[in-house]
Parts: structure tokens; C-alpha cells; sequence
């Protein structure tokens, strides 16, 4: 999906190194979870799986510049309340939303400290979902995007920074992926065109079927709905039909319907 939003970049030359207050970074992670971005992990740029840094710095970013990235994530169904009461007119309500929240908690909580923006930018593409397994955030599923042992199939990648600044790593529980207790794959048999399958998603029939006349895939996902794992957070008929609507006309616009 094409976002244009204007993010100034700084020159990571001239990035401050950051004295951080480990009071101030968890009030502003609080911050943020009230906002409805509630997943936030820390991570030591040094510590990344190789083949995570080699995709970065072929995509052009400076990882090694830098000392903490800083991924910003929402699980459920808080962030779309939040964001309704914040208030949706303008194009990209969630990328604007995030970016403005992230930027208070840069501002106001990490001394407004000078970082890289990775994400949501059209500067680079982010392997976020390498950094939420990474993170302790999600497995790989037989849908293609991640699952989380907390939230399901619910969640997603918000933003993500670099920042010259030795913030507080997170850890977290290394729980099983809820996939590998599930026997009968519900996500399997539930996709009418068999793109859903244990060991790789057929991207390809998805969209082709999706594209179709009246598919019934166009503002849904029958087969994440069919995922049985944590049904309390899953989004709301409105929040799915929104995003499902989106990279539907995405998909419409890449492919000239
Ligand atoms: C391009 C893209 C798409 C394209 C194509 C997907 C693809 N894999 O090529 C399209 C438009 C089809 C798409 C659709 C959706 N996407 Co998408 N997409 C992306 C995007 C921008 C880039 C993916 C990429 O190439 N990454 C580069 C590689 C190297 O990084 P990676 O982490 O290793 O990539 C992994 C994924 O590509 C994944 N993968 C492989 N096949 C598929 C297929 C699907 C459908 C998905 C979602 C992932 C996936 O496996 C890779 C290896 O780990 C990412 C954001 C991002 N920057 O990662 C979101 C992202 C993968 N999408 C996401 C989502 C939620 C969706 C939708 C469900 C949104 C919606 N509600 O409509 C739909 C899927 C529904 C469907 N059945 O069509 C989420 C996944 C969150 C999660 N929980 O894991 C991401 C991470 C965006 C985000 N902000 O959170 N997407
Ligand atoms: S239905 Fe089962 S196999 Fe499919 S994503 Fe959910 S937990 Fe994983
Ligand atoms: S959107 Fe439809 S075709 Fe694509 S994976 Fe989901 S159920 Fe299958």
C-alpha cells in the first residue's frame, strides 16, 4: 500500500547519543500502550540475526550507525478504539496516528532524541515481521502473517526507529507459536482457494481470488477468521473490513482492475 507522508530524515553522522532515563522510557512506553500501541521492544542493533542485518543494510539502512531499534507494534482491539477517538480524516489514519504518537514519545519521553525512521516510511523496506519473531512478538503461521502467543492472529507493526541511545533492552517469554498445538489447522480448510497451507501461502491465489467478482474475500479473511487462537482480540467487523478494503485497493491499484 503506497503512504506519503513527509518524514524529515537525520544524518546519522550527526546523531546525539543519548542519555537515557529508564524512568522517563517506561512512562513513555506507557504512554504509548494507552494509546493503543501496546507492543514495544528494544532491541541491541549488534544483537540482530545476520540474515536480518544483511537485509537491512541491502536496503539501504545504516544499522550499524546506530545502537537501538525500536519497534512499535498494536495487539487487539485497544488501538482502533483509540484511534477512532482521535480521530480518522485524513488519508493513512493509522500511519499518521502512529507516527504522531511516536514522535510524543520521542519528543516528550526520549528527550526528543534525533533517530532514523524505518517505518512507516516508503524510504525502506523493513523486514518487520523478521524483527517481530526476533522480538519474541510472533511466529511464522500458515497465513502468511505472524502469530503471536498473546494476541493471535491480531496484531500488527506500527512503527519502527533506529536511535543512538543505550535504552533499556526488552525481554521477552519465549512461549510457544499456538500453531504447533493446533492440529486441525481451522485457517487451512477455511481459505476457498487453497492458499492457506502448512508450510507456505500461495500469495498468488490469494490475490487472484480476492481480485475476482464478488469474492468473498474482498473486505475479509475467512480463514484468519477461522483461527481459533485468542477470539477476545479479535478486530471488530469495522476494523477488519477497513484494512481488508485497503489492501484490497492496493492490490486493485498493482494490478490495473
Ligand atoms: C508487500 C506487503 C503485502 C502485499 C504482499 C505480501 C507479500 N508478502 O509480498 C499484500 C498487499 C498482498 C499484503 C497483504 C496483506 N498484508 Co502485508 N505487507 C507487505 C509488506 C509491506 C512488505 C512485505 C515484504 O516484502 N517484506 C520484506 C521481507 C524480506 O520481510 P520479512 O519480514 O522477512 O517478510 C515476510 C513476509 O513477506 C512474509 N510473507 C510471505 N508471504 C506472505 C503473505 C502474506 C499475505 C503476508 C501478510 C506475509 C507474507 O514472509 C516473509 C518472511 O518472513 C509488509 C510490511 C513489511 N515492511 O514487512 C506487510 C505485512 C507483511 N502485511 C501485513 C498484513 C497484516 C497484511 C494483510 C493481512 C492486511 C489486510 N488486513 O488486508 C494482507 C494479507 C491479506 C491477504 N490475504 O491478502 C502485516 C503482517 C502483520 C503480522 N501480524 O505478521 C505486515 C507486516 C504489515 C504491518 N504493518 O504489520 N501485504
Ligand atoms: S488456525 Fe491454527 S494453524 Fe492456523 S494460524 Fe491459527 S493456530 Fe496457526
Ligand atoms: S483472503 Fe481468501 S483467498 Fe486469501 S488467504 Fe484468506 S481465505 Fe484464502
Amino acid at each position: 500500500m503506497r503512504i506519503s507522508i513527509r518524514i524529515v530524515f537525520t544524518d546519522p553522522s550527526v546523531v546525539n547519543q543519548v542519555e537515557c532515563n529508564m524512568t522517563s522510557v517506561e512512562a513513555g512506553f506507557q504512554f504509548l500502550k494507552k494509546n493503543g500501541l501496546n507492543l514495544i521492544s528494544v532491541m541491541n542493533c549488534v544483537d540482530l540475526p545476520a540474515r536480518t542485518l544483511k537485509f537491512m543494510q541491502g536496503s539501504g539502512i545504516p544499522i550499524i550507525d546506530y545502537r537501538r531499534l525500536v519497534l512499535i507494534g498494536h495487539g487487539g482491539r485497544c488501538m482502533w478504539q483509540t484511534l477512532k477517538a482521535h480521530g480518522m480524516d485524513s488519508a493513512n489514519p493509522i500511519d499518521r496516528y502512529s507516527i504522531f504518537l511516536t514522535q510524543q514519545f520521542i519528543s516528550t519521553y526520549l528527550d526528543n532524541a534525533a533517530v532514523l525512521w524505518l517505518y512507516p516510511t516508503l524510504q525502506y523496506v523493513v523486514p518487520l515481521q523478521q524483527l517481530g519473531e526476533f522480538s519474541g512478538w510472533s511466529f511464522p503461521s500458515p497465513l502468511g502473517s505472524g502469530i503471536s502467543s498473546e494476541y493471535g492472529v491480531w496484531f500488527a507493526y506500527r512503527a519502527a526507529f533506529l536511535i543512538n541511545a543505550e535504552l533499556p533492552l526488552t525481554f521477552s517469554t519465549s512461549a510457544p507459536s499456538p500453531c504447533n498445538n493446533c492440529f486441525k489447522k481451522p485457517c487451512v480448510s477455511a481459505c476457498p482457494v487453497n492458499a492457506v497451507q502448512v508450510e507456505s501461502f500461495a500469495l498468488e491465489s490469494c490475490i487472484d481470488h480476492r481480485l475476482s467478482l464478488d469474492s468473498p474475500c474482498a473486505d475479509r479473511c475467512p480463514a484468519r477468521l477461522a483461527c481459533p487462537i485468542h477470539p477476545e482480540h479479535r478486530y471488530t467487523l469495522e476494523q477488519i473490513q477497513y484494512h481488508y478494503r485497503c489492501s484490497l485497493a492496493a492490490l486493485h491499484d498493482w494490478y490495473g482492475h
